[in-house]
């Protein structure tokens, strides 16, 4: 779309007028970079705050935009007040007293999600859900390559969304957090999804009904609404009226799993697409996640068949169920990216025989107790570490053995220990990584390389 109609877009949505608006960008992470680029690609003038002292992009903003007011160190109320339109980055609270003051006030949020809707004229799909958005915002894109189509992805994957205009693409897809949603109001996606929804980021949201309500707002408008009738919380999002592609690993809908013979397909509605078996995942859950790129893909118009063809070689992302060894006939998996309940249990449902268990680090708030039924019937001990491991012990106490580690290097060691051939020793942490580790991928890596010692 060329500028003059983003700009009248921008205008008749949001008011945000290159002419008369006051702009405050909050965050200077790559959301708020990708959003000052933008602004100044429109000719709008605008200021950005960040809380932090020194926030990490701030010497590369300052030599590419050396005449832009940047205010750091903190939320100053005045630096807000005088804004008509604040932009806030996903990892900033919209409860930040300023902001709140600031919307008290008459200012308007507008996010870099609702900036990039209001620049696109081809369609958009956009993928949220407590677990399997990085999995299936991949699968898809994948899928839509081998369809032929020009897509581009990212979002909360990585690059932020309007970073991928510069692709020109026939087809966008986006992984949209709750952060991300919970402030953007104008996004039209042809086909949209909320994959699954458990307890995460309760330290960010009220409750679970909260958490859920702004992952609904990924169905904002009145694209085709792709829903997991195995999730009850999901499920009911459905709005009459809408056209709707629903999708179960569990029992009949328009992407199913079904038996003919003695083989397993993807199926659908009556029709059998690829067998389960030519699906290079583990874990039951990657069955959902590919039923429900199809839906997706399906859902904008896309082939079939190379969609298929696409899902059988993907290979799956780092450090969601990948296999790292094979030592002594124990398996050892990394599954370090499950920083929630709904993951672990997930993972640990995909199994056939008992497993020992890698977990803790920080809860995020969530209730552990929900882990005890599957711990209980899939593993044959635990092994925790990080600052909520007693939380995890408190909910696990008396139903599997249970032991503590302070250290990657420890727990694989315990877990070397309790396990004998045909075991798999699962590190699938139920909770965040940033207590003990730089993030989820050293997390994994740390796993990885102690397993790797055991061999040496
Ligand atoms: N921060 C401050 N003060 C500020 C601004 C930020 O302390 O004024 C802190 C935040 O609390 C956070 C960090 O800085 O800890 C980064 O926040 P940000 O909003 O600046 O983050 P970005 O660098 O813009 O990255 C964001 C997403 N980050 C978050 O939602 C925290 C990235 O998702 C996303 O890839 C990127 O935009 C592009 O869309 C990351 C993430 O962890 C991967 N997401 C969470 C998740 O997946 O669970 C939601
Ligand atoms: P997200 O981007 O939502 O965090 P990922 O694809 O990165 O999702 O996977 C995160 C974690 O969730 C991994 O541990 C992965 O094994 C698990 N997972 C993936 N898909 C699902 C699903 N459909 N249901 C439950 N857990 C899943």
């Amino acid at each position: 779309m060329n500028d003059t109609v983003i700009i009248e877009s921008l205008k008749s949505r949001f008011f945000l007028d290159p002419q008369h608006a006051k702009v405050l960008v909050v965050g200077l992470g790559i959301t708020g970079m990708s959003v000052a680029r933008f602004l100044q690609r429109l000719g709008f003038s605008f200021a950005i705050i960040d809380s932090r002292d020194k926030p990490p992009l701030i010497d590369s903003f300052f030599q590419h935009s050396p005449d832009v007011a940047v205010f750091t160190g903190g939320f100053d109320d005045a630096a807000f007040q005088v804004a008509t339109h604040l932009i806030v980055s996903p990892g900033v609270s919209l409860h930040e007293q300023s902001i709140s003051k600031a919307i008290a006030n008459g200012a308007n949020i507008v996010s870099d999600i609702d900036l990039f809707a209001c620049s696109v004229n081809v369609p958009i799909v956009a993928i949220t859900g407590s677990n399997g958005k990085s999995t299936v915002t991949t699968m898809l894109g994948d899928m839509a390559t081998a369809a032929g189509k020009r897509v581009a992805i990212g979002g909360n994957l990585g690059t932020p969304a309007l970073d991928l205009l510069a692709h020109n693409a026939e087809l966008y897809v986006l992984e949209l957090s709750s952060f991300q949603l919970e402030r953007t109001s104008v996004l039209n996606a042809a086909a949209a999804t909320v994959l699954n929804v458990s307890a995460d980021h309760l330290d960010r949201h009220a409750d679970i009904a909260e958490y859920a309500e702004e992952k609904q707002r990924v169905y904002q408008g009145d694209g085709v609404m792709v829903i997991n009738i195995d999730d009850v919380l999901v499920a009911a999002m459905r709005e009459e009226g809408r056209k709707v592609l629903s999708f179960s690993i569990k029992g009949e809908a328009d992407f199913s799993l079904a038996y003919q013979g003695d083989t397993e397909y993807l199926m659908y509605q009556q029709s059998p697409l690829m067998a389960l078996a030519e699906l290079p995942l583990e874990g039951r859950h990657n069955a959902a996640n590919a039923l429900a790129a199809l839906a997706l893909g399906v859902a904008v118009g896309l082939d079939v068949t190379a969609l298929c063809s696409a899902l059988k070689v993907f290979k799956g992302l780092e450090h969601r169920m990948q296999r790292v060894a094979q030592i002594h006939g124990i398996t050892w998996v990394n599954d370090s990216k499950a920083t929630n309940i709904g993951a672990c249990i997930a993972a640990l449902e995909g199994y056939d025989r008992k497993v020992i268990l890698i977990a803790g680090g920080d809860a995020k708030g969530a209730d552990m107790h929900e882990l005890t039924p599957v711990v209980q019937e899939k593993t044959k001990g635990v092994v925790l570490m990080g600052k909520d491991a007693h939380l995890i012990a408190y909910a696990l106490a008396d139903c599997v053995p249970v032991h503590r580690a302070d250290n990657m290097v420890q727990a694989v060691q315990i877990a070397a220990s309790l396990a004998s051939a045909g075991d798999s020793v699962l590190l699938s942490p139920a909770c965040a990584s940033l207590d003990q580790y730089k993030n989820y991928q050293d997390r994994g890596n740390q796993f990885a390389q102690a397993v790797l010692a055991l061999v040496a």
